[in-house]
C-alpha cells in the first residue's frame, strides 16, 4: 500500500511551490451559527482579518443571512494560523464559531 492520492498530490503541490517560489493562496470562509454573537464576529473580522468596522459588519451580516462568507485570502501557513486563532478565541469565549480554508485555483 502506497501513500494516498490526496497526500501524493499535496506533496507535488508543495514541491512545485518550493521550485516556483509561487505559494498557493487560500480563501478563509466564516460559517454562520445560532449562538456566536454578532459583536464577537465583528471583533474577529477586525482583529484577525484587518477589516474596518463597516467592512466587518457587512461581512458578518452576509454570513448571518447567507450561511457563509469570505473573511480573507492568505498564503497557506498564514491561513492555517488564522483559522487556529479564530477557533482558539471562539472556544475561549465559549462560542461555536467556525471557519474553513479552501485552496484557490492557481
Ligand atoms: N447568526 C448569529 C446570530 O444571530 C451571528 C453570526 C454571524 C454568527 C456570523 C456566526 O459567522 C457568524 N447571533
Amino acid at each position: 500500500m502506497g501513500i494516498g492520492k490526496e497526500k501524493y498530490s499535496q506533496q507535488i503541490e508543495e514541491k512545485t511551490e518550493i521550485r516556483r517560489g509561487n505559494p498557493s493562496f487560500y480563501n478563509i470562509f466564516l460559517l454562520n451559527d445560532d449562538y456566536t454573537t454578532m459583536d464577537f464576529v465583528v471583533h474577529i473580522l477586525e482583529s484577525i482579518f484587518q477589516k474596518n468596522l463597516t467592512e466587518a459588519t457587512q461581512i458578518m451580516l452576509h454570513v448571518h443571512k447567507q450561511g457563509i462568507g469570505l473573511a480573507g485570502v492568505y498564503p497557506k501557513e498564514i491561513a492555517e494560523t488564522k483559522v487556529e486563532t479564530v477557533h482558539r478565541l471562539a472556544r475561549g469565549n465559549e462560542f461555536p464559531l467556525k471557519c474553513i480554508m479552501e485552496k484557490k485555483n492557481d
